[in-house]
């Protein structure tokens, strides 16, 4: 009855009450922190899927983003909250922009975890992702003197408060040297319209942000102190590598606990532990709760073998990655000293495939004493899958193909996807209303309806769709001379590549493309309309080349920007600390959507969704889930060029690439090395680094990039052509946005569960 009053007297949605004083006398951070327990409240409210069988999704890496729009949106509140501040004469966009980006994650494989909870909650699955409440996440990114610097991303360090709730749960974990406390943070992951799914996030209770000196650098042998302070730590030596396997125990030993103890809660005599849990294990960081399932089963008095047949029925594993380094194998004197009660586990099974299977592939201990990871998950998990149509395949023929014979069964693909609540409803908010308005509301929680689009196409339409892209630059422009000071001109092509920075992403090919175009320029020949190159990714500290390409596009933007006449034809901006926030700003604004992976190296790739999505056209090789947007939008509306997968594997296989042929044989590819090393571009930056960048394109060249220069070339024109008849192109654009249903992650969810997890949606 009390409430009933407070309800009506306080109308609206009661942020007045939860700040303690009426909007108008709060600050803006007064106004954020009552926002969030607001949420807080309604999400609690609302309550977690439940279910007799739970999903648990474990992964180093849930890269959230900010959450406060997003969950405002997702509880149904956005609209009133909005208005009832601005009654007030206030403004929901400069509360969101105090609220800190939670770093907990590095790129797709995060930023998909992120969006699987999502369609969970959504879809009504009963489920938690546990990962690691890293204190500074992965570092953030400035640029001094045109190159790279890292600094920790304390995000949970100021007055904001925390979407984190202490849960009331406390473990111990022991290593072989010492044991250590846990604590759990529970984080609640709202649906669109439904019950929450759960991020619960383990953190060590020794931790010490007074171990970080130096930058991101750290005494990486003072384990207990520095276990949770960073994501990825360094790892070119040997003592940021044991404290990458300490952190991986420390979240797989949680996990197998709290589990355990779960089910057993809700009924579970652990025999029948796959009616109560399904276990994805998100890529091979979290593949010691294999071991660590089996460990605990058999203390609780379970047969080894019954134990290592209910951890299989438990278990699924998702491969994101054909490249060699990506693919876990820990020595397996690390093992022993950081969790030596698993070693003569992994020794078991080990034995038992020896016996049943002698091709060496497929052991998981090899002659070196290697465990290798994505090995035992194989083999002791009921399915295998891969995250996008061309990616299982090649798992199933080359990567795995050993694995395949053994277990045809166990493999299938699941091809990624993404939260459309997030990457269009939330970042591109008039897109989404022009889209209600054309065809209803029912797209948002069945995406395959965007297809309606198509029976509605007019120049009214795509007069609309390019009113909204122009504005959507716009805001993108205020946002980065805001953001780092560069001004852009919202008149040019938006030309976009943002994505971590790897070799094999193949940043290097764009830049040469940007070198040649200046040249271009410098010689007569003017691009029909100005070129922004809009550049946002960071490299791995450790990881040299990657920074020789960052530095080298600083350094060329710089040249770009100093000459007079090409500055007029051609920018070169590169997004100072790219993150979720970042792209929910950049991806609304793209025109074009560089995804140019040597064909076969990208698994799936999540960005390229979202940019179709959003309504940008894909500049593509025939890699990941580019084959599968093909298919759907048709060869008109997207521009492929490049070698095949088969072409580059079978190049791979003859061992025959020879970079210096194409240097020495392609006058514009020596044009563009060389200047690398010109005058210029040394005056603006560090000799050492571009020499030795130019060196390994000219040497190595290890993702051949030269043998698609000229493909690359040709079909960027022709693209660039096509983006100066208007309504040709928004036609096309349209095409994508109404096909860019399949890639709602909430298919993606429904397939997992259709065939692995086999979750119960809870109704009510
Ligand atoms: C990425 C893949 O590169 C990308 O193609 C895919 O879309 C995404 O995962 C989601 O499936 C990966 N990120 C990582 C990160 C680490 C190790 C392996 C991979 S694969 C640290």
């Amino acid at each position: 009855m009390a409430d009933a009053v407070t309800q009506t007297r306080d109308a609206g949605t009661g942020i007045a009450r939860y700040a303690g004083k009426p909007i108008a006398n709060c600050t803006n951070l007064e106004l954020f922190n009552a926002l969030l327990r607001m949420v807080r409240d309604a999400a609690q409210a609302r309550g977690t899927n439940q279910g007799k069988k739970r999903l648990y999704y474990v992964s180093a890496e849930f890269l959230i983003g900010k959450l406060l729009s997003n969950n405002l949106i997702n509880l149904g509140l956005y609209e009133q909250v909005r208005a009832e501040l601005a009654a007030a004469g206030r403004s929901l966009a400069e509360l969101e922009e105090l609220e800190s980006e939670p770093s907990l994650g590095n790129g797709g494989l995060g930023r998909l975890a992120a969006c699987f909870l999502d369609s969970c909650a959504t879809l009504g699955l009963p489920a938690d992702g546990i990962g690691l409440a890293y204190h500074c996440g992965l570092f953030r990114q400035s640029f001094l003197g045109n190159k790279q610097c890292e600094t920790p991303d304390g995000w949970l360090t100021w007055g904001q408060e925390s979407w984190m709730r202490r849960a009331s749960l406390h473990q111990t974990v022991s290593f072989g040297d010492f044991d250590v406390t846990s604590t759990l943070y529970d984080i609640d992951v709202t649906g669109y319209g439904s019950k929450c799914a759960r991020l619960r996030l383990f953190d060590v209770d020794s931790a010490d942000e007074r171990l970080i000196k130096d930058g991101i650098a750290f005494d990486k042998r003072r384990v207990a102190q520095g276990l949770t302070l960073f994501l990825y730590p360094d790892d070119s030596d040997d003592e940021g590598r044991i404290l990458r396997v300490y952190q991986e125990y420390f979240m797989c030993s949680n996990a197998a606990q709290l589990i355990l103890a779960e089910c057993e809660e809700r009924g579970s005599n652990l025999r029948d532990l796959a009616d109560y849990a399904a276990v994805q294990i998100n890529d091979t960081h979290p593949s010691m709760i294999i071991p660590e399932l089996i460990r605990l089963l058999v203390q609780r008095g379970i047969a080894f073998d019954e134990a290592r047949g209910i951890v299989r029925d438990v278990c699924a594993y998702t491969n994101h990655t054909i490249l060699a380094e990506a693919l876990e194998c820990w020595p397996k004197s690390f093992l022993q000293r950081v969790a030596p009660q698993i070693v003569p586990i992994i020794e078991r099974l080990d034995a038992d495939v020896r016996k049943s299977c002698k091709e060496p592939f497929v052991q998981i201990v090899d002659e070196h004493d290697n465990v290798h990871m994505a090995n035992m998950d194989i083999h002791l998990s009921h399915s295998t899958n891969g995250v996008a149509a061309l990616h299982t395949k090649i798992l199933e023929d080359v990567e795995l193909a050993p694995f395949r014979r053994l277990y045809p069964e166990r493999f299938n693909n699941k091809t990624n996807g993404i939260t459309f609540r997030r990457w269009c409803i939330a970042c591109n908010p008039e897109l989404a209303a022009l889209v209600d308005r054309t065809i209803g509301d029912g797209w948002r929680h069945d995406a395959t309806q965007l297809e309606r689009l198509l029976e509605h196409e007019d120049d009214a339409l795509l007069g609309e769709l390019a009113a909204i892209k122009r504005r959507n630059k716009e805001r993108f422009a205020t946002w980065i001379e805001r953001h780092q000071g560069a001004k852009v001109d919202p008149e040019s092509v938006f030309d976009v590549q943002s994505k971590r920075l790897h070799e094999y992403k193949r940043q290097q090919l764009n830049l040469l493309w940007a070198i040649d175009a200046y040249l271009g320029i410098k010689a007569g020949k003017l691009p029909r309309r100005k070129v922004t190159v809009i550049f946002g990714a960071k490299a791995a500290p450790a990881y040299t080349i990657a920074k020789d390409v960052i530095h080298a596009i600083l350094c060329l933007s710089q040249v770009v920007a100093a000459d007079p006449v090409a500055n007029k034809w051609l920018q070169i901006v590169m997004i100072e600390n790219y993150n979720v926030t970042a792209a929910e700003r950049l991806i609304p604004a793209a025109d074009i959507s560089e995804q140019i992976s040597l064909a076969s190296k990208e698994a799936s790739g999540t960005g390229n969704m979202k940019f179709m999505l959003n309504g940008a056209l894909t500049l593509g090789t025939m890699d990941g889930a580019n084959v599968e947007i093909a298919g759907l939008v048709g060869a008109g509306n997207i521009f492929t060029f490049g070698e095949s997968s088969d072409e580059v594997i079978a190049r791979y296989q003859r061992g025959d690439y020879d970079p210096m042929s194409y240097y020495q044989d392609d006058e514009r590819i020596k044009a563009a090395v060389d200047f690398l090393l010109s005058h210029d571009m040394l005056a603006a930056g560090d000799g050492h680094s571009l020499d030795r960048l130019a060196h390994e394109l000219m040497c190595k060249d290890w993702f051949m990039t030269f043998p698609d220069f000229d493909a690359y070339l040709a079909e960027k024109d022709r693209m660039l052509e096509a983006a100066e008849d208007e309504a040709t192109w928004q036609s096309k654009c349209l095409v994508n946005i109404a096909k860019a249903g399949f890639f709602s992650s909430d298919r993606t969810i429904a397939e997992y569960n259709r065939d692995i997890w086999h979750l119960t949606p809870d109704a009510d």
